[in-house]
């Protein structure tokens, strides 16, 4: 490295890019390399930093997502221009979706030959393709700016509600020198990037207020909740108060699941009956059925505590907006409610408890249920037994694979069920696990369904390559939803959603050194992930799943339109087969 002290010393944009990442603390890159970025990706690792290369950008964006998330300083991908940034781009608006603070930073072609569209290697006007997808889009056009653009996308990623921000580098501004010392006084660290904004007293008393008026009270965690790390302040409201609470799926395990005030098991109940809920990090988006009738009540009022203030309202009314800092605001909602002496009803606790016995003994009987060939419900109990009591990560997708899994897979820590989000994004799967293992250390467990899977299978070749503990079980049920779809046409190309049920997919990881199981029943899935975990090295299992078990579009089958051709309720002139 240059001796940035000596007089007259130079350095260029590639060094002071570095020196602006590590000043800030992020010690880690995800990406693939290419013109005009390998150098930039070579010196970060000569100065100390870990590249981690992938196979596709858009995985290696997954994986800087879910650093972003789990670690609350921004992920960072780095591609190269033009495909290699909209390979990108897709991680990016998924990151951004999903409130995960995430960079992308993408190295560009010759800003004078892009703008005029004569036909430079990579030609693509990035910043102004990738402002619609993300929190923020800023290009650096001096490498004197350097510091001030890294700050800026630090600054956006994390700030109020946290998102995907991009950074465009032209190839001219990373090769550029200019003098060491200037260079090094460009640069800047960020103070408290996302310092924490307090609601006011009177909002916070008007929540308390109207929490105190309930009857029948609910606390709604989502994965803002999650992201927010204040994991005793919620524990407390929960607690002391009794008021029972649901997580979104990647809420799970900030309370335990098995917790007695939990409600997942009364779920439709809880929110078909509850007066006042309190969101916590939490949207009325589609998930919760943006919050109208029948799901919900029409009376039911609404708290809501969110970093950004523009979602009040976007569904329902929202009877007390507390904007802010999801730790502040909560802390400040305990004083208020101890205040208040506010305790839940137990009427109504009985009412939900009634309820989730029921579900519970659904839940039970189903999973006592051996079928042969196993179907989601066989392979998830065997599962199930051998993960209890493990520290370990979950992600998980697929449609049914991740219905059930989520449904059978209780956690019982915060912030370890990684799963594809506010999007459904298939193939976020193996970007997420190989991001948690770098940033985490932890094994890894990646539920995944078939085709959940193939969006990113070669990245099997990036976690053998870093050794990383990631065991992957593929729910291997030959096909999107299920196996047994049939051509309606002519011809014999196989019916849209089917894919090889006969696939070996464990025979992938062989290639890399990795190592593969199949498993047909539950005992040998049992014995198999046992030895996978025990081993810690990088594992597939092949998990054979009935071709006949799932249901298309997994629980959402309301949001899928289905032609009168599919469904068969048609008028006899049409042909059906
Ligand atoms: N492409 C992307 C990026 N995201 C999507 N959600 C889809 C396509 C559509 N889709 C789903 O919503 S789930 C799914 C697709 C293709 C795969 C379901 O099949 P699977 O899981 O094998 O992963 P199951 O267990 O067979 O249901
Ligand atoms: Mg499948």
């Amino acid at each position: 490295m240059t001796d940035q002290t000596a007089p007259g010393a130079l350095t260029d944009g590639f060094h002071l890019v570095i020196e602006a990442l590590k000043l800030n603390g992020i010690t880690t890159m995800f990406g693939v390399v290419g013109i005009p970025i390998t150098d930039l990706a070579r010196l970060s690792q000569a100065e100390g930093m870990r590249f981690i290369s992938f196979r596709h950008e858009q995985p290696s964006g997954y994986a800087a997502a879910i650093a972003g998330y789990l670690t609350k300083q921004p992920g960072v991908c780095l591609t190269t221009s033009a495909p290699g940034f909209l390979n990108g781009l897709a991680a990016l608006a998924n990151a951004n979706t999903n409130g995960f603070p995430m960079i992308l930073i993408s190295g560009s072609s010759n800003r004078a030959i892009v703008d005029l569209q004569q036909g430079d290697y990579e030609e693509l006007d990035q910043m102004n393709a990738a402002k619609p997808f993300a929190k923020a889009a800023y290009r650096v056009d001096r490498p004197e700016d350097i510091g001030t653009g890294v700050a800026r996308a630090i600054r956006t990623a994390l700030s109020g509600r946290p998102g995907g921000v991009y950074l465009d580098l032209p190839a001219a501004v990373l090769s550029s020198t200019v003098d060491a010392q200037v260079g090094s006084a460009s640069l800047v660290k960020v103070v408290h990037a996302a310092a924490p904004q307090r609601p006011t007293i009177e909002a916070v008393e008007r929540a308390a207020t109207l929490l105190a008026q309930a009857k029948r009270p609910l606390i709604l965690l989502g994965k803002g909740a999650a992201y927010a790390q204040a994991d005793t302040p919620i524990r407390d409201l929960v607690e002391k108060t009794g008021i029972p609470f649901l997580p979104m799926s990647m809420a799970k395990g900030l309370l335990p699941d098995g917790h007695h005030s939990s409600a997942a098991s009364a779920r439709s109940l809880a929110l078909s009956q509850a007066d006042v809920v309190l969101l916590i990090g939490a949207r009325l988006n589609w998930m919760l059925a943006h919050g109208k009738p029948p799901q919900w009540s029409p009376t039911v009022q609404f708290i809501q505590i969110e970093a950004n203030p523009s979602e009040f309202d976007s569904n329902r009314p929202i009877a007390a907006p507390l904007p802010g800092d999801i730790g502040e605001a909560v802390i400040a909602l305990n004083a208020a409610l101890a205040e208040k002496g506010v305790k839940a009803d137990p009427a109504w606790l009985a009412v939900l408890d009634a309820k989730r016995q029921q579900n519970v003994a659904k839940m039970a009987s189903r999973l006592s249920k051996v079928t042969d060939p196993m179907n989601f419900f066989t392979a998830l109990n065997a599962i199930k037994g051998v993960l209890e009591g493990r520290d370990y990560y979950l992600v998980n997708e697929g449609a049914n694979t991740l219905d059930v899994t989520r449904n059978v897979i209780d956690m019982h820590l915060p912030r370890r069920r990684l799963d594809p989000g506010s999007w459904g994004t298939m193939g976020v799967g193996l970007g997420y696990a190989i991001g948690a293992a770098v940033t985490t250390g932890k094994p890894i467990v990646a539920i995944e369904g078939d085709s959940a899977f193939g969006f990113s299978g070669m990245e099997v070749e990036t976690i053998c390559r870093y050794k990383l503990p990631v065991v992957v079980i593929i729910f291997n049920n030959g096909g999107i939803y299920r196996g047994d779809d049939v051509n309606r046409g002519v011809g014999t190309d196989p019916g849209v959603t089917r894919l090889d049920p006969s696939a070996h997919y464990e025979m992938i990881i062989e290639a890399f050194g990795g190592t593969g199981y199949n498993a047909k029943n539950p005992d040998e899935l049992k014995q198999v992930l046992e030895a996978a975990l025990t081993a810690g090295t990088p594992a597939i299992i092949n998990c054979v799943i009935d071709p006949h078990a799932g249901t298309e579009s997994g629980h959402l089958s309301k949001l899928n339109p289905q032609s009168a051709v599919t469904t068969g309720n048609v008028s006899p002139n049409v042909i059906t087969k």
